[in-house]
């Protein structure tokens, strides 16, 4: 299976919509690897945003990154990195379809409550930036046999 990177902003938790999140990724069948409560720093968001660091926007996004704690997560699933992108739906919440966690929970482009790895291969890096290995745990959940049909997983 997959894993990918989560991070509830603060716009997720301030607006006490953990919750609600976390509800959502439990219903889907989706397992949660690992979670944890930071408080992110300019440092690490250089970094997790490295792609952005030139753009105007960039002081104002890394403040609201940095304006509460955050929840960081790291979900596991068949294909995990698409279905999650697809269930946060579009950067900007006003574009965001309904039914997506953007398109039901906010009105915002950065003020968006939630990031989600893009790919494989960003997820495994972003992983590692949130995460040591002893804090992700690789366990097996009892209804894992009714989430996925046979041999799908
Ligand atoms: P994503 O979160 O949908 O992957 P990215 O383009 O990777 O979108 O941007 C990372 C984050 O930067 C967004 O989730 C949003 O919070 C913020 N952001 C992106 N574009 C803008 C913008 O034009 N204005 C303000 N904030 C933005
Ligand atoms: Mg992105």
């Amino acid at each position: 299976m997959q894993s990918t990177l989560v991070i509830l902003k603060p716009s997720c938790v301030q607006r006490n919509l953990i919750g609600e999140v976390i509800s959502r990724i439990e219903k889907r069948g989706i397992i949660i690897s690992a979670m944890k409560m930071m408080q992110l720093d300019e440092k690490i968001l250089r970094e997790h945003y490295a792609h952005l660091v030139d753009k105007p926007f960039f002081p104002s996004l890394a403040q609201s990154m940095m304006a509460s704690p955050v929840i960081c997560m790291v979900l596991k699933g068949v294909d995990i990195v698409e279905v999650f992108r697809k269930m946060t739906g579009v950067t900007n919440g006003r574009k965001a379809e309904p039914g997506t966690l953007r398109g039901d929970f906010c009105m915002s482009g950065q003020a968006n409550i939630i990031h989600a790895s893009d790919s494989p291969e960003n997820a495994e890096i972003e992983i590692n930036r949130f995460f040591r290995p002893e804090e992700i745990f690789d366990y097996t959940p009892a209804t894992l046999q009714y989430i996925y049909g046979d041999g799908e997983n």
